[in-house]
């Protein structure tokens, strides 16, 4: 089974552009309480190198691109967002690193809960004790 779920946004358009409409509980599959953007990052400096325990996310690439390493404890799998009509989700449990970005990029993310930093887990050997205890 894939890591790498990909949810294909309508794209609606007319002769003066493209609109993308995201919406709780219809083509988002969680309610959405916060939503962050990542911006001016570099190439060469990874971002995310964490997993969460209870919050669920959607992450989209909506200018430029990025690498999503993706990780669940037994399977890692990298996917290129390049599109601002695809999301990724970021599920519970999955380690998630997001590597070369391009100069231009702006990774918009999702997510299902407020900011809290005890949801958090960023360390990989712990990431790998809690993967062993939920399988
Ligand atoms: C994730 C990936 C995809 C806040 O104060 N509020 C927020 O809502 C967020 C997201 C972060 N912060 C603070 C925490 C740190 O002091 O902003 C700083 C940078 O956050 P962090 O180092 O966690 O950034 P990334 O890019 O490694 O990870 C972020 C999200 O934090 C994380 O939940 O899944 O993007």
């Amino acid at each position: 089974m894939t890591l790498i779920k990909i949810i294909d946004f309508n794209v609606l358009g007319d002769e003066r552009g493209s609109l993308i409409s995201l919406e709780e509980n219809k083509n988002i599959p969680f309610e959405i309480k916060r939503v962050y953007y990542i911006f001016a990052t570099q190439k060469d400096i990874p971002r995310g190198f964490h997993a969460h325990k209870e919050l669920k996310q959607l992450a989209v690439c909506i200018q430029g691109h990025c690498t999503i390493l993706m990780d669940d404890g037994f399977t890692k799998e990298s996917v290129v967002l390049d599109s601002p009509s695809q999301g990724l989700i970021i599920d519970v449990q999955q380690w998630h690193e997001m590597h070369d970005f391009s100069e231009d990029c702006i990774l918009m993310v999702l997510a299902s809960d407020y900011y809290n930093e005890d949801d958090y887990i960023r360390n990989y050997a712990e990431f790998m004790r809690e993967t062993n205890v939920h399988s």
